[in-house]
């Protein structure tokens, strides 16, 4: 990309060079030239020279087990198969697996939009403030002063900082980042330049082009996937359409010799199961129910979009400079069972929208599309992190490092960047608690589980059972109640989730007019 972007520099500005160079008889290289127009007239084409490019493959409703690859460690710390990483096909996750690092301990919120909105800001939700899912076309139930109308053009955004600093912004797929007839609804309002396929809901009316993704049938208009008319009567499946158009718009980043985020953000594996034709055949013989099947054909297409992008950065000899951050929303919502028992996501208890481990560890993967000398760090090769966690709020810090960006003043995160842990090196500084904060009606209700060091405490603001408590290190699938016979530690583990919650200014249900607090025991 250098020689190009040289080529792109004024002719007045290099005749300029040529003057300066022959009276001070001072050597001025391309570069050097590069570096000097760049110092003299702000730093967005050194940036455009220097910054990786950007992938973030964010999967909604992908669990920690939907994947072929084990994402969970044993005792010692080593990669451990479960039935489930048999039953799913995700060869290209395991290629990514391979070139790259993940994390066994990766928390996000429990359902969609705390998860985006916290990518998208750097902030716990508790202080964003947008706990719930966004529902489309009312006010969704939770405390007054939640964030039922999403992100707005006030809002620092993880894409308008990368645009200021000369990324090619690209967003392709769910957005769900605000309610129809809101700003936020149309991802261009948040920093994005080109939005592909996005809007306000999350949920698609369908994954058929032969039923235009929901604009051709009646009954699915209201979720009408709004963007992808030239796919329309096609047999092209809603994520293959999305990774076709990412790859046109990451063909523009190139030709304007820009790096480029692209924020490739599928609809699926969320609800309604669609079989894709193209994998179906994979999971027909076997004794599961057919939209369980169904969902697994969703997982092997986000897969082959994953090495579908893979290739293509490749192709375009970009590869060593294209950095990937794979992730899910939320846990799964595998239809496999019980919401709060072992099912979709067994070992590990409960599923999407649950207080449980299931309902918020996700698999997440991060490496160069290539290693390779231009790498412009180190990221440890087909490695298992399991010493530490890592949380959905840390994508942003580790993105902004990435892209050489700073966060802006007064704008508070509460992740941090994760490029020391990507190395296989840990971090020390790191803070080793995650706090998931649902002050509304879902699955799991009016619950805090807040989880720090080896430990987790479940807390509910209404009912009867007031506390759980787990040891993760000795329980790790939550089946030991340590809340009575660990009562110093409940109560330390109380406190400790009480002051974040005050920290992070949260919000609390509350029963008629009364707020309920959280308690110590
Ligand atoms: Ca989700």
């Amino acid at each position: 990309m250098q020689t190009s972007l040289e080529e792109k520099l004024p002719n007045w500005f290099i005749s300029l060079c040529e003057i300066v160079s022959t009276l001070s008889q001072l050597t001025m290289t391309k570069p050097f030239r590069l570096s000097l127009f760049a110092l003299l007239f702000g730093c967005s084409i050194a940036s455009a020279r220097t910054s990786p490019n950007i992938i973030l493959f964010l999967v909604d409703d992908m669990g920690l087990m939907d994947t072929s690859v084990p994402m969970l460690a044993d005792q010692e710390g080593k990669p451990k198969r479960h039935p489930l990483n048999d039953w799913y096909r995700t060869p290209n996750m395991e290629r990514l697996a391979k070139q790259g690092i993940r994390l066994s301990q990766f928390y996000a919120q429990s359902v969609c939009s705390p998860t985006r909105a916290s990518i998208m800001t750097g902030q716990n939700s508790a202080r964003h403030r947008i706990t719930q899912f966004i529902a489309p076309e009312k006010r969704n139930n939770g405390p007054k002063g939640w964030r039922w109308e999403g992100l707005t053009q006030k809002d620092v955004t993880l894409p308008l900082l990368l645009r200021k600093q000369g990324y090619h912004t690209i967003f392709a797929g769910k957005a769900h980042f605000a309610p129809t007839g809101f700003e936020g609804e149309d991802p261009t309002k948040l920093g994005f330049d080109i939005n592909i396929a996005g809007c306000s809901f999350g949920q698609p009316g369908s994954y058929y082009g032969e039923d235009g993704y929901g604009n051709l049938d009646p009954k699915r208009k209201k979720r009408a996937v709004p963007g992808l008319e030239k796919y329309h009567k096609t047999d092209v499946f809603l994520s293959e359409a999305i990774t076709l158009e990412a790859k046109d718009a990451i063909d523009q980043s190139l030709k304007n010799q820009k790096p480029f985020f692209l924020y490739m953000s599928h609809y699926a594996v969320h609800s309604p199961f669609n079989s894709d034709p193209r994998f179906a055949a994979n999971y027909k013989d076997s004794k599961k129910p057919k939209n369980a099947q169904a969902y697994a054909t969703l997982i092997e297409g986000i897969d082959k979009s994953l090495g579908d992008l893979m290739d293509h950065v490749a192709s375009k000899g970009e590869a060593e400079n294209t950095l990937i951050l794979f992730v899910g929303d939320n846990g799964s919502d595998a239809p496999l069972g019980p919401v709060h028992g072992y099912s979709s996501s067994v070992p590990l208890r409960g599923k999407k929208g649950t207080c449980y481990e299931g309902g918020m560890r996700v698999p997440f993967i991060a490496g160069w599309a290539k290693p390779g000398k231009k790498n412009t760090f180190p990221i440890a090769r087909d490695s298992l992190h399991n010493d530490q966690i890592g949380t959905v709020m840390d994508l942003y810090s580790t993105i902004l490092e990435t892209a050489g960006v700073k966060n802006p003043s007064g704008h508070v995160v509460d992740g941090v960047s994760l490029l020391k842990q990507l190395s296989g090196r840990g971090n020390s500084d790191r803070p080793d608690h995650f706090m998931c904060h649902f002050p509304h009606s879902h699955r799991s209700s009016n619950f805090t589980a807040f989880r720090k060091g080896d430990w987790k405490l479940i807390y509910r603001y209404k009912g009867q059972t007031k506390y759980e408590l787990y040891d993760l290190q000795k329980d790790p699938f939550e089946t030991n109640n340590l809340a009575e016979s660990e009562s110093k530690k409940l109560k330390e583990m109380t406190k400790t989730m009480i002051a974040r919650l005050e920290k992070e200014g949260a919000l609390y249900p509350s029963e008629g007019d009364k707020e309920l607090k959280p308690l110590l025991p």
